[in-house]
């Protein structure tokens, strides 16, 4: 066992403790004995000194040429590129994913640095003829101002840079709130932050709960957006609380993502597409495959190769190279996909395969579920709440059309697949899914940063993160007007008879 980390707050360039003093576990997830780090339980006054340090640090940080501000993050994708290896071992043991995809994690983060800091020299505006003579019309990016970004734990990395880089290259300062489950990384994250030379209040971290520093944060009148990755549950009450303080709010919500299978679908590379999106990160991801649903021609055959591949995944710690499928992240969650489980048997679901908490020996001072596969009708509970967890539902239908209504038929709205060789299919899937994502031929999973990333219905409220339109969420735009003609120009009046 490794000696813990101490995790610290890092405000206006300080490394600091919670003012009460006090402090909450991380654990390893894997095994729970294993204590990853201490970090500090942080109160409201630890939020005011940040929002202090942020609010000073905007003044001049918004007046930083955005190539100047770029060039930091670039060096931000330098050093997480130098320390990838040891930031993914991080990973994998604080939130349990397996190495292959904690290394993914940082790249992600890695990519979304290079593309943010290459926005830098672009931040467009437009300019556009006035309807008056001897005068200018632009438009311009302004930042907003100082941005409190609540991220997740399932990716402790790529997540929190999606929100900061792009806020950071618009001219924002920022105030990082990390998931509980994964304050080591978001401390790593930071440090690399600090040693990209940022200056001080640029960038705080305040560690500590949702229900206390998350609050402190969406209800302070010194904070001007809100970005927050979570449960549509709490992203209802930050979207209200916001409405209420003026703040602008960006949230990225749950997913129930489907993917389809139709009857001429290459059958292999559906079944590793569903296997990879399934059961990667434990199905701990908000584009996490759970739901397939399968042409009635192609069921049985489909279903039997999917048992057979899933009876053959390796569960264990993240940290193993050897691992398939790692462990839920805390007790709470091993808890909830156990309580669906027993929705399914009361919603009459079969279950084709697990369905159980892992009885392996070697598993059990982790929190491992096994992979699941259930069979069951759309109007249940199972085949329309989101489970977070190696759970996915079979579905059977009849007809392409019937595999869209079925698709469509949750609240959400984040990630869909569709499996089919037939090219006009594929064009009537893009045109009919209600989504924020639709990938044919390819898994739920896999999005790309500089694509738009976001969901409709209740995945969302409208904006994206990623591509250029996280910009749209970390700027305002100023439309700017010059008369050079030296005399009063009345728009609509002057220039009509
Ligand atoms: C998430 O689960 O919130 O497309 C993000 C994917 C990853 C990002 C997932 N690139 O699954």
């Amino acid at each position: 066992m490794t000696t813990p980390l101490t995790c610290r707050n890092y405000i206006n360039g300080h490394w600091l403790s919670a003012q009460s003093g006090a402090t909450l576990e991380s654990r390893n997830p894997a095994d729970w004995r294993s204590l990853v780090a201490t970090f500090p339980r942080s109160l409201t006054a630890d939020v005011d000194a940040a929002v202090v340090a942020a609010r000073r640090a905007y003044l001049s940080w918004r007046l930083v040429p955005a190539p100047a501000r770029a060039e930091l993050i670039y060096r931000v994708s330098e050093l997480l590129l130098q320390h990838k290896e040891e930031l993914a071992q991080l990973i994998s043991q604080e939130m349990g994913k397996p190495l292959t995809e904690a290394r993914g994690d940082v790249q992600e983060g890695i990519d979304c640095a290079l593309y943010s800091a290459g926005e830098g020299r672009r931040l467009f505006g437009q300019t556009t003829p006035s309807e008056m003579p001897n005068k200018f019309a632009m438009t311009v990016r302004m930042p907003v101002g100082v941005c409190a970004l609540i991220s997740p734990w399932n990716f402790p990395v790529a997540i929190p840079c999606w929100k900061a880089l792009p806020a950071l290259v618009c001219g924002n300062t920022v105030i990082l709130k990390p998931a509980e489950d994964t304050p080591a990384c978001a401390t790593f994250l930071v440090q690399i932050f600090q040693e990209a030379g940022f200056k001080e209040g640029v960038i705080n971290l305040v560690h500590g709960l949702g229900e206390e520093v998350g609050r402190a944060l969406v209800e302070h009148p010194g904070i001007d957006l809100v970005s927050f990755t979570g449960s549509s549950e709490t992203g209802a009450s930050v979207g209200a609380t916001c409405g209420r303080t003026h703040k602008r709010v960006c949230l990225e919500m749950g997913g129930k993502n489907a993917q389809v299978v139709m009857e001429d679908a290459n059958l292999e590379l559906a079944l590793v597409g569903a296997l990879w999106g399934a059961f990667g990160t434990a199905g701990q991801r908000c584009t996490a495959t759970s739901r397939l649903i399968l042409h009635r021609d192609i069921k049985d055959k489909f279903t039997a190769m999917l048992i057979e591949r899933t009876s053959k995944l390796r569960l264990g710690s993240g940290s193993d190279p050897l691992t398939e499928v790692g462990p839920l992240v805390n007790s709470a969650q091993l808890q909830r996909v156990s309580h669906y489980l027993e929705i399914a048997h009361t919603e009459g679901a079969s279950v084709l395969i697990g369905g159980q908490i892992a009885k392996l020996e070697e598993l059990k001072h982790g929190y491992f579920f096994q992979p699941t596969i259930l069979d069951i009708s759309p109007d249940t509970r199972i085949a329309r709440e989101e489970i977070f967890g190696p759970v996915v539902a079979l579905i059977e239908v009849s007809s392409f059309e019937e595999a869209i209504a079925v698709l469509n038929d949750t609240p959400y709205g984040l990630s869909s697949s569709v499996y089919t060789r037939d090219v006009n299919r594929a064009f009537q899937a893009m045109r009919d899914i209600e989504a924020g994502i639709t990938y044919i031929n390819g898994p739920t999973i896999g999005a790309e940063v500089h694509l738009p990333f976001g969901g409709v219905k209740q995945t969302g409220n409208g904006h994206r993160e990623a591509g250029t339109t996280a910009l749209d969420v970390f700027t305002e735009w100023k439309s700017v007007y010059v008369d050079f003609s030296g005399s009063l120009q009345r728009a609509q009046i002057d220039n009509r008879a």
